[in-house]
């Protein structure tokens, strides 16, 4: 929790493996791919649901598929580190150019936890000199509201800090919501911060467009085979601290950190490869990620297999 947003988690992961491809001493390129796979699954363990994390290490791993040159497979894995690295900034950006299209002078509009995604659409329509005001919700338990309060505030956006059980009291008073993504499934589902769902139910029922903000490689490839998005589940004593629980012998207090918004609640995703609607999250996953149906299959295969 250091490292919070998904696409810094991807980010953080990626300089760590070029970090450790830099470092790594091997005798041959099998001993440097053993050392970066024992890296990588260090780091894949770290969190459960942001998919950019397991979509950006592959793409860092994938030149040593083969490699048969120690040295040729270190500056591979670090040239595609970098190649991450500067698309990834470039894809928050663009997201933001075509975000901000959204967001016209005069409006007000909610966002739930802390995205740099979602947010770089609304700096962004900011910085074009269009006036309008944000809602930003608390996001229990784990505050990421007062990051989003930060950005705006820095921007001098006028914000209205509320706590997630207000959203649908203000609800009719927005005219679009603004979110990030940890995950998009194959059906345009999107899992993000616990509560987002419930900010798209308030939304749909007061026909409020809903719009997320992600980048391709926030598309999760697996669920095209199944695979459903592990929903990260925390200590409960983020929740209630472990004194106060006591007090309450017998309750057990559940922590899930994200959940899933259903593709209906979805009006439009923003990806820097253009805006989408949630139906054609397939598309995305075929072109823009990469990954062929075989690798899919490999990698559900190891992921099983690993699994015992
Ligand atoms: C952060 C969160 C963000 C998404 C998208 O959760 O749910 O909305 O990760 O963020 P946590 P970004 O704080 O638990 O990591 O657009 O920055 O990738």
């Amino acid at each position: 929790m250091e490292i919070r947003g998904a696409g810094r988690i991807a980010r953080a992961a990626v300089e760590a493996l070029r970090a450790h491809a830099r470092e790594l001493r091997a005798r041959d390129p099998g001993e440097f791919r053993k050392g970066m796979e024992e890296a990588a699954s260090l780091l894949l363990a770290t969190r459960p649901t942001a998919v950019s994390l397991p979509n950006a290490v592959h793409l860092v791993m994938k030149p040593l598929e083969g490699a048969t040159d120690l040295e040729e497979a270190r500056g591979a894995v670090i040239r595609a580190a970098d190649r991450f690295l500067a698309s990834s900034r470039g894809a928050v950006k663009r997201i933001g150019e075509i975000g901000a299209h959204h967001i016209a002078g005069g409006e007000t509009i909610l966002t739930h936890c802390n995205s740099e995604a979602a947010l770089s659409c609304i700096l962004t329509a900011a910085g074009q000199g269009k006036d309008f005001e944000v809602f930003a919700t608390e996001v229990r338990p784990g505050n990421q509201g007062l990051l989003t309060l930060r950005a705006l505030s820095d921007a001098g956006i006028p914000t209205h800090y509320i706590v997630d059980s207000a959203v649908r009291h203000f609800m009719n008073r927005i005219d679009r919501v603004f979110v990030g993504a940890d995950a998009v499934a194959v059906n345009g589902a999107v899992v993000n911060k616990i509560g987002t769902s419930q900010v798209a139910l308030a939304a749909h029922e007061a026909r409020t467009p809903f719009i997320v903000a992600a980048e391709t490689y926030k598309f999760a490839p697996r669920t095209t085979l199944g695979e459903l998005v592990e929903i990260e589940e925390r200590a409960g004593d983020e929740v209630l601290p472990p004194a106060r629980a006591a007090r309450f012998p017998g309750v057990t207090i559940h922590n899930p950190v994200f959940d899933v918004t259903p593709a209906a609640y979805i009006d439009l995703i923003v990806t820097e490869e253009g805006a989408i609607p949630p139906s054609l999250a397939y598309i995305i996953i075929r072109e823009f990620l990469g990954w062929s149906i075989e690798e899919f299959h490999k990698t559900f295969q190891i992921a099983h297999r690993d699994q015992g």
